[in-house]
C-alpha cells in the first residue's frame, strides 16, 4: 500500500514528507524532487513570501546510490522564513510573566480555517491553527508527488496541467494538447496555454491586487499513457473518480473537480456524452479499443479506460484579503475587521502542480495495488503481462 503523510508548519523550521510503500529501484535524485518543487513556487500573483523561501529537498532515507530501496522515504524542506519567526513559533513554554507572543490572530478570516480551528481545538490564538492549514504544507504534498511521477515515468504515464480559468477569464486552449503540456505550460507567467488569456489575467491580477482583493481559478490535469483497469467498479472506495476526488478536494481552497465533461454532461442527452466503441489495432494500453471522444475524462465504472485522464479542479479565491472582510474578534465577541496577513493575490498556477502531484500520488497507489511489485522490475514485468493477456484476448 502506498501512503503518504506530512507534518509542518508554514514559518515552523520545515516541512517534512514521509512517503511510505514505493517499490525499489526507481532512479531518483534529489533534482526530481526539487524540480518540482520550483514549478510549484512560479506564478504571477504570489506574495514576498515566495521571494524568501527555495525549496529545495534533503533526502534523509529510502534511497540510496541514485535509487529507492523500498524503505520509507524520509523528505526535509527548510523553510527559509523560519529565522523571521523563531520566536514566535518557538516550541518552548513561554517563562513566566513574558510578554505574549507577537502575531497573535484574534479575529478570524471567513473562508480559512481559523474560526472552527480555535473551537474545535480549544485555541485561543488562531496562528495554532492557520500555520498548519496553510497551503505552504502542499510543498511536502509535491515532494511525495515528483517520486510517484518519477515512477510512472518509468512506466510511460506521463502528468501535465495548465491554468483553465483565472477570475473568470476562460483560456482557450489549442484544438489539440501538445505532446508535453508542461513544457509549453511552465513557460507562461501563469501556466496558461492561450497568451491573449494570459495577458488579460495578469491585468486583472494587476487590478485586484490594488483592490485588496484575491481571485481563484481552475486548472486542468492530464494524464497519459495509463493501462485500461486502474481501480475499480465492486466497492465505492475502490473506484478511482472516487479516490481522484476526494485528494483534489483535499487541496487547499479547493472547492469543486469534475473529471471528463463533469458538470456538463449532466445538461446533456446520452448519445452526446458517452464515447461510442470502436475497434482498434494500435492501442494497447485500452485493449485495442478506440474512442472519437474522450468525454468520460478516461474513467468508466470507477476504472480507466486506457483514454486520457482528465481532471479539472476548481479553486476559490484565497481568503486572506488585504481589504478584510466583517469578522468577530474571539476575545470579546465584539464586531472586527478580519486580519490581513502578508498573503497571495492568487495560487492557481501553483494549484495546478500540486493537483498534478496528488493525482500522480492516486494513479501510482492504484498502479501498485493492481500490479504489485517491491521493486521496479517486478511491477514492470506485471504490467507488460497484463498488456500481453489484453492483446491475446482480442486475437492481436
Ligand atoms: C499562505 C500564505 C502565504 C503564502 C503561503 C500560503 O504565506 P505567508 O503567510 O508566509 O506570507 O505564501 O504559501 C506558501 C508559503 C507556499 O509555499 O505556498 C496561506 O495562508 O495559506
Amino acid at each position: 500500500m502506498l501512503r503518504f503523510t506530512t507534518a509542518g508548519e508554514s514559518h515552523g523550521p520545515a516541512l517534512i514528507s514521509i512517503l511510505e510503500g514505493a517499490p525499489a529501484g526507481i532512479p531518483l535524485v534529489a533534482r526530481d524532487i526539487d524540480e518540482q518543487l520550483a514549478r510549484r513556487q512560479q506564478g504571477y500573483g504570489r506574495g514576498r513570501r515566495m521571494q524568501i523561501e527555495h525549496d529545495m529537498v534533503e533526502l534523509l532515507s529510502g534511497v540510496r546510490a541514485g535509487e529507492t530501496i523500498g524503505s520509507p522515504i524520509g523528505m526535509l524542506i527548510r523553510n527559509r522564513d523560519w529565522k523571521n519567526w523563531q520566536e514566535i513559533m518557538d516550541p518552548a513554554p513561554d517563562a513566566e510573566g513574558a510578554e505574549p507572543r507577537k502575531r497573535v490572530v484574534t479575529r478570524p478570516r471567513p473562508g480559512h480555517a481559523d474560526l472552527a480551528g480555535m473551537l474545535k481545538y480549544g485555541r485561543d490564538d488562531a496562528r495554532d491553527i492557520l500555520e498548519r492549514a496553510s497551503a505552504r504544507e502542499t510543498t511536502a504534498r509535491v515532494a511525495a508527488g515528483a517520486i510517484c511521477r518519477k515512477l510512472l515515468s518509468e512506466l510511460g504515464i506521463t502528468l501535465g496541467s495548465h491554468v483553465a480559468e483565472l477570475g473568470g477569464i476562460v483560456a482557450t486552449p489549442p484544438a489539440e494538447w501538445p505532446d508535453d503540456i508542461n513544457a509549453l505550460a511552465d513557460r507562461s507567467q501563469l501556466r496558461t496555454l492561450d497568451s491573449d488569456a494570459e495577458s488579460r489575467m495578469i491585468e486583472l491580477i494587476d487590478k485586484v491586487k490594488r483592490d485588496g482583493d484575491t481571485l481563484g481559478g481552475v486548472c486542468e490535469v492530464v494524464c497519459r499513457g495509463l493501462p485500461v483497469g486502474l481501480g475499480s467498479h465492486v466497492s465505492w472506495d475502490r473506484k478511482l473518480d472516487g479516490r481522484i476526488g476526494g485528494a483534489m478536494m483535499s487541496i487547499h481552497a479547493v472547492k469543486g473537480v469534475e473529471i471528463g465533461s463533469g458538470f456538463d454532461a449532466a445538461r446533456r442527452r446520452g448519445s452526446e456524452v458517452h464515447d461510442e466503441i470502436y475497434s482498434a489495432g494500435d492501442k494497447p494500453l485500452a485493449g485495442n479499443i478506440s474512442r472519437n471522444t474522450n468525454r468520460a475524462g478516461g474513467l468508466e465504472g470507477g476504472m480507466t479506460n486506457g483514454e486520457p485522464l482528465v481532471v479539472r479542479v476548481a479553486m476559490k479565491p484565497i481568503s486572506t484579503l488585504m481589504r478584510p472582510l466583517a469578522t468577530v474578534e474571539m476575545k470579546s465577541g465584539e464586531a472586527a475587521s478580519a486580519v490581513a496577513e502578508r498573503s497571495d493575490v492568487t495560487a492557481v498556477p501553483a494549484m495546478g502542480v500540486i493537483a498534478e502531484s496528488m493525482l500522480a500520488f492516486v494513479i501510482a497507489q492504484a498502479v501498485i495495488e493492481k500490479f504489485g511489485g517491491d521493486s521496479l522490475a517486478e511491477l514492470k514485468r506485471n504490467l507488460d503481462g497484463y498488456l500481453a493477456q489484453i492483446a491475446e484476448r482480442r486475437g492481436s
